[in-house]
């Protein structure tokens, strides 16, 4: 059994008739969104759903998930995601997938986040996976340079397959902080990140988590919540 696959459906449990759902991003959120559509489909569940990039979108639409419309919502029930990193106080690095923006303002208005993830993805702590900044194209190069000044780690610009800087659903693009460790100031990172000029959004996510789904290679699946050492 793959352990993503094992996480998300356990995640998609947690759907109810009548629920609003956010659809996340990445490999694991896909095979949440093939599931709870598989629940949707043999149990007759109405649901509505907002999903947090266009692939998820158009994954769910296929899967005959029913897309709402914003102005129609204002709070989700449950959101179900992936991260890349997660560390014992339930903070995430999350935008591998380049979603980080779409995915925080919709895990922000969720009263579940759900995020599936397979073991690795527990970290002590939050940094050895390049840290996603979400900036707007117009002089990034400088962007660039007042983050490497503040920060004097590596750089990246993320690129497409084509090798020109990858531009997101929402028109903007992404720079990968390379910290190769620990992130310095996590509690007050997010908040000097967005004080430089055209920093949109970054990938640390803070208090958006309040339910963590393990799943292993045997299919097993553990659970955690805010407050739970992460123990098997
Ligand atoms: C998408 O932007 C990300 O936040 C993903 O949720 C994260 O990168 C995890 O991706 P995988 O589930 O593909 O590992």
């Amino acid at each position: 059994v793959n352990p993503k696959q094992a996480a998300s459906e356990k995640a998609a449990s947690y759907v109810q008739d009548g629920m609003t759902v956010g659809l996340g991003t990445g490999s694991t959120a896909a095979y949440a969104i093939t599931a709870i559509a598989a629940r949707v489909r043999s149990e007759g569940l109405k649901i509505r759903c907002i999903a947090t990039s266009h692939a998820s979108e158009e994954l769910a639409r296929k899967n005959g998930l029913i897309i709402a419309e914003w102005h129609r919502v204002s709070r989700f029930d449950v959101t179900i995601d992936g991260a890349d990193e997660v560390d014992p106080a339930y903070r995430m690095i999350k935008g591998g997938g380049g979603a980080l923006l779409r995915e925080k303002i919709v895990a922000s208005s969720t009263d579940r986040e759900i995020i599936v993830v397979d073991q690795s993805k527990l970290k002590p702590s939050l940094g050895a996976f390049p840290l996603p900044v979400v900036v707007v194209p117009f002089g990034w190069q400088r962007t660039r340079d007042r983050l490497e000044a503040m920060f004097g780690c590596e750089i990246t610009p993320r690129e497409a397959v084509n090798g020109e800087p990858l531009v997101t659903d929402d028109g903007l693009q992404i720079l990968d902080l390379h910290f190769g460790g620990p992130l310095p100031e996590v509690d007050t990172l997010e908040a000097t990140l967005k004080t430089i000029p055209g920093v949109v959004e970054c990938g640390l996510f803070t208090g958006l988590c309040q339910h963590v789904i393990v799943g292993h290679l045997d299919g097993t699946t553990h659970e955690f919540f805010p407050g739970d050492p992460f123990t098997f």
